[in-house]
């Protein structure tokens, strides 16, 4: 399996983010991300085994994270041409502020990882990003979607498993709060 960390949105801000999704799909066409797979991914571990999935369950489930607010105010691309399969063509919703504490929450996280035993597995500097579409064409020039503001105060250890192309998602512990 492969594990992430991630920030998951609740129920309004799901909704909000979705809606943001099917106006970006009117934009730029593409693959919307389903509802119940909006995400922020804090670090991306890759794969792992049962004992170091569940290592990381239980230290996890011991940490806190500090709460914070990150706010979505723009639309990013990333273009097919020299991008990272499974990352061409992706269109995402993302922020600067409160990006500041995300970057420490993903290295506080990254840390947490190594002592299991598991690296960061990252092709470049960390991005948050909340990917909206995929195989999308670029969002138009100055689009400036209405901010959202995302509170939140736990990090969810993510198994991700592909079965038929798709992928599933299972949380496997939370930070505590
Ligand atoms: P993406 O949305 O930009 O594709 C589960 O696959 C999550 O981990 C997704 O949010 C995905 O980001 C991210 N992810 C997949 N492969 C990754 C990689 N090599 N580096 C960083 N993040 C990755």
């Amino acid at each position: 399996m492969r594990l992430f960390f991630a920030l998951w949105p609740g129920p309004a801000l799901r909704e909000q983010l979705a809606a943001l999704g099917r106006e970006a799909r009117h934009r730029c066409g593409g693959r919307a991300t389903p509802p119940d797979k909006l995400h922020l991914t804090l670090a991306f571990l890759g794969e792992a085994s049962a004992p170091q999935a569940d290592a990381l369950a239980a230290s996890t489930r011991e940490r806190a994270i500090a709460p914070g607010t990150w706010t979505l105010s723009r639309i990013g691309h990333f273009p097919r041409a020299g991008g990272h399969f499974p990352r061409a063509g992706v269109v995402w919703a993302g922020g600067d502020a409160g990006a500041e504490a995300l970057a420490t929450l993903h290295d506080r996280l990254a840390a947490l990882a190594d002592d299991a035993g598991l690296g960061v597995r990252s092709p470049g500097a960390f991005t948050p990003h909340v990917t909206l579409l995929r195989r999308a064409g670029a969002p138009p020039e100055g689009w400036r979607p209405t901010p959202l503001d995302w509170h939140y105060r736990a990090a969810a250890l993510v198994a991700s498993t592909s079965r038929h192309g798709t992928h599933e998602y299972v949380t496997l512990a939370r930070t505590r709060h």
